[in-house]
């Protein structure tokens, strides 16, 4: 379902077994090196959503190979079966042949417990149009995907569930958006998740070696 000019909803794309799967996976990845914890922003303030991040470790507004703002850790390497995860979102989400050369690089791993939200803003950190690729298994969210010009209206909300797919390429790679809701208790327990929202994102940083 193309929402907007490049920005591909696939619902269901995950089969519950492969989501059980990334669940065990995240559980692994937050415990460490890196420790899945809340981001301190430069303003002072704390994120709601507690991330933890693989390939390059993700701290506003830069990515780094160490957690400087965590504990200095070397991040995590992603492994090449979620970069191949993410090449199949793209290719089931566009018909041309440019998935073949997609090649993920960082993923942001973002739990969100009833109360977390993520405010509007742009991934403008990579040096590179590549597409993003969201995972969402979990609680139900609102996403709310808006415009590239600013962080207010017009938008549009869009309800993610456990299993969705999203792929964010072309003239909506760098559009503004965040999630300002997670409906409580929605989820599948079959995932294995136990209350709360988790998403995967796929980016391609542009930053080499
Ligand atoms: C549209 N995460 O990690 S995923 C983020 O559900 C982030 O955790 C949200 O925004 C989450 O930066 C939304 C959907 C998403 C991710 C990246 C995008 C949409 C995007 C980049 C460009 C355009
Ligand atoms: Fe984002």
């Amino acid at each position: 379902v193309e929402v907007a000019p490049g920005a591909v909803h696939l619902p269901g794309w995950l089969p519950v077994a492969r989501q059980r799967e990334l669940v065990a996976a995240c559980r692994e990845w937050a415990r460490g090196p890196v420790p899945m914890r809340h981001t301190r922003l430069p303003t002072g303030g704390v994120m709601s959503v507690r991330t933890v991040c693989l390939g390059w470790h993700w701290q506003p507004y830069r990515y780094s190979r160490t957690a400087d703002d965590v504990n200095g850790a070397p991040v995590a390497a992603l492994p090449d079966w979620l970069a191949e995860l993410g090449r199949r979102a793209v290719a089931d989400a566009y018909q041309d042949l440019s998935a073949r050369e997609y090649d993920p690089d960082a993923a942001l791993i973002n739990f969100y417990d009833r109360d977390a939200k993520m405010g509007m803003h742009q991934d403008r950190e990579e040096r590179c149009p590549a597409p993003v690729v969201s995972l969402s298994i979990g609680d139900t969210c609102v996403f709310r995907f808006g415009n590239t010009a600013t962080r207010n209206r017009p938008w549009r909300d869009v309800r993610l569930l456990s299993g969705d797919a999203f792929v964010f390429g072309g003239p909506s790679r760098f559009a503004y958006h965040g999630v300002p809701k997670i409906h409580p208790d929605t989820g599948d327990p079959a995932t294995g998740m136990r209350g709360g929202r988790l998403n995967l994102t796929l980016r391609q940083t542009g930053l080499g070696s």
